[in-house]
């Protein structure tokens, strides 16, 4: 009787341990953070806890997003931001989150964001001169909030170059090659952290059960096959003639078997269709057109992340004649077009720009 109920208790037990198996492989984004930092042990620590606290600050914008149906906050703000463009009442929301939960970190210098004019000075921390400046677009894909479609927070972290007292301007108009991490988090069907501090991209699930972001996809790389083409077509006749020469052969070419797959897949949020056509294979554009001559996107909260994230994953990302990387900005808030994604559509398109000037 006693041996039975052991068994009883044993085979109880190894139920137990077997549900908890799945557990077992589990890499957080807290534990992958805290690996990179062990790599370099001359490491204060900052540049991990920045990395940990945009991972908090996206959780949190992460619910108020799954309940924005229920809580008043969707629609717009009633005004408009430094782009010009109507804000929502998210997009107001996620920037005070991002503010207040990266602002009181000492390593933090600055902070800068699409939704406001001017960069955030913070107070200088009082034994180091080696701080951080971040810039982010706090939420991307806004006119897409109210009807549940997918949109994400993309964030760009820069070593100030300055020495001393509060930041400057200089310490956030860097080329994107000079980025020491960059990353994006998609709010979709499920929510994922990506990220890369230049050693791969790596992507991060957020399990609502636990809380917790946990690996899913390490070492993210473009397939070389292109699937998707994500543009917004309706703009054809204001592009020039090398971008609708461009379109024409991606959607068009019968000869070429490399196109046989290629569908149109276009979201109108910046980090859905990238994140897709990273998994997928294809190619994003938003290019100049003639309403937007400098194209729409913001080169800093936007097109330099995205396209140093692209590098990493063996993908590419140019204006058509410059790498976006190497575009030593000018203003906070200049715009650029871009095209990104698999490197091999990104030459072709180079390529066409090349042979195709004017409009
Ligand atoms: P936002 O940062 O104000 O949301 O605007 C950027 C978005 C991108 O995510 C997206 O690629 C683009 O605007 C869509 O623009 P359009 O509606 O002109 O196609
Ligand atoms: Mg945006």
């Amino acid at each position: 009787m006693g041996d039975k109920q052991n068994k009883g208790v044993d085979s109880k037990k190894r139920e137990v341990v077997r549900e908890f198996d799945e557990f077992k492989g589990f890499k957080t984004l807290e534990s992958c953070i805290a690996n990179e930092q062990h790599l370099h042990p001359e490491s204060r620590g900052f540049f991990a806890d920045i990395l940990r606290r945009i991972g908090v600050a996206s959780k949190i914008i992460e619910s108020k997003v799954q309940r924005a149906g229920l809580t008043n906050v969707l629609g717009k703000q009633g005004n408009v931001n430094v782009q010009g463009e109507e804000q929502m009442k998210l997009d107001v929301l996620s920037h005070e989150l991002m503010m207040n939960t990266l602002g009181w970190l000492p390593a933090v210098a600055g902070l800068a964001s699409e939704e406001e004019e001017d960069v955030m000075r913070l107070p200088p921390h009082p034994d180091e001169n080696d701080t951080y400046v971040i810039l982010f677009d706090p939420l991307d894909g806004s006119s897409n909030i109210d009807a549940n479609v997918t949109i994400g927070t993309i964030f760009s972290i820069h070593r100030r170059v300055t020495k001393w007292g509060s930041c400057e301007l200089v310490d956030f108009l860097q080329p994107g090659y000079k980025q020491l991490a960059a990353g994006y988090v998609v709010y979709g069907s499920s929510t994922m952290f990506v990220y890369s501090s230049g050693d791969g991209v790596h992507g991060f699930t957020l399990d609502p059960e636990v809380g917790e972001y946990v690996l899913s996809h390490p070492d993210m790389r473009f397939p070389d096959q292109c699937k998707c083409f994500s543009a917004n077509e309706t703009n054809y006749n204001k592009w020039d003639k090398a971008t609708r020469k461009y379109a024409d052969h991606i959607r068009f070419n019968d000869e070429d078997e490399r196109y046989d797959k290629v569908s149109s897949r276009y979201i109108g949020s910046m980090v859905a269709d990238f994140h897709r056509n990273l998994l997928y294979g294809g190619v994003f554009m938003y290019p100049a057109d003639e309403k937007n001559p400098n194209g729409k996107l913001r080169l800093l909260y936007e097109c330099s992340p995205m396209a140093w994230l692209a590098e990493q994953a063996g993908g590419a990302a140019t204006t058509g004649t410059q790498d976006i990387c190497d575009i030593e900005p000018t203003e906070l808030h200049q715009r650029t077009p871009i095209v990104v994604g698999n490197k091999q559509e990104v030459e072709l398109y180079k390529k066409f720009c090349k042979e195709h000037p004017g409009k």
